[in-house]
């Protein structure tokens, strides 16, 4: 797709696909290779806790996550994600910070399209996280946690804070695995994003009387990425498959700007106006985290939501 023409739709529709941008090769198989390790590792350790019968290393990634997560039965996200929950944070909250995530929000093809929209100075926000889903279906009554099952309808702006609502946050969403109707794939509304923020309830959700009309599915090819404007309305489907769904949802805005969750750290991924600016060292960007879990293991989190659940929409 041509820059004009990329930039006219993401404008006009509130999202654009930029199809098949990563290599499934050079820039997807070393996050696969990294979450095999950690898998790995997981495996390991519940294995050893009594949890699992097997490690299942011989297993592909997906069948072996699905065999974990059934027999388990224990929440997992948590411990693949790439930021901190919002509350109930401890000193030892799993987060995977690995070289190869730091990697995916340095990568030159993905900033190139971000440059297209929000220009050269871009702040990796810390609003980000991967979505590995099995089939909604083997999943445990506590394993539907945010990040595991389909997402209701809500706009990327809603959940930061007030402070960031003039910050032209850009949703950047990644398909590792194809993104199918069949395995969860997300659903938008074209245009949405001229309508304002609407009122979010309690669990986060549009009601469904809010939603705008129009919504369309958003099948996608591995490699394939969204670019998503932060008032686009947007959901996913369950995965109804019967193998993962697997996307990482990250986040930039221009540099200096509120993030929205000043609690967590962000870096400079890209700066024409000063190059020494730009994080690269991948164990700076992960003490950042460590640090503020250290921080926030001892305090309080803000309020997240600035709807009280009380709105008459809500009830
Ligand atoms: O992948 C999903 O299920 C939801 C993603 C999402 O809401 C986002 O990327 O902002
Ligand atoms: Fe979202």
């Amino acid at each position: 797709m041509q820059t004009a023409e990329l930039l006219g739709q993401f404008h006009e529709q509130g999202f654009v696909v930029v199809e098949e941008l990563l290599d499934p090769g050079s820039d997807l198989q070393p996050l696969v290779d990294d979450y095999s390790e950690l898998l790995d590792e997981m495996a390991e350790q519940w294995y050893a806790e009594g949890v699992l019968a097997s490690t299942y290393d011989d297993l592909p990634f997906g069948r072996r996550l699905i065999q974990i997560v059934r027999e388990s039965g224990r929440p997992y996200s948590q411990y693949l994600d790439i930021s901190l929950p919002l509350g109930g944070i401890t000193p030892t909250t799993p987060i995977h910070l690995s070289a190869a995530v730091f990697n995916l929000l340095r990568n030159p093809r993905l900033l190139d399209a971000v440059e297209l929209v929000i220009g050269p100075e871009i702040y990796s926000n810390p609003i980000q996280h991967v979505r590995i889903k099995p089939p909604e279906r083997l999943l445990a009554r506590d394993q539907h946690e945010g990040l595991a099952a389909k997402t209701g309808w809500h706009q990327d702006q809603g959940v930061a804070l007030p402070e960031a609502d003039e910050t032209p946050i850009l949703t950047v969403w990644v398909a590792v695995t194809d993104a199918t109707e069949q395995n969860g794939c997300l659903c938008v509304v074209p245009g949405s994003h001229r309508e304002g923020l609407i009122t979010h309830c309690r669990n986060k959700q549009i009601p469904d009387a809010l939603v705008s009309d129009g919504a369309v599915t958003l099948p996608m090819k591995r490699g394939s990425v969204l670019l998503m404007h932060r008032r686009t309305q947007h959901a996913s489907l369950p995965n109804v498959s019967d193998d993962i769904r697997w996307s990482f949802d990250l986040r930039y805005q221009p540099v200096g700007q509120p993030t929205g969750r000043p609690m967590f750290p962000g870096f400079v991924a890209r700066s024409r106006r000063n190059p020494a600016s730009v994080l690269t060292d991948h164990c700076v960007w992960a003490d950042l985290w460590h640090e503020a879990r250290a921080r926030l293991a001892q305090g309080e989190m803000p309020e997240f939501s600035r709807w009280s659940g009380h709105e008459p929409v809500c009830a």
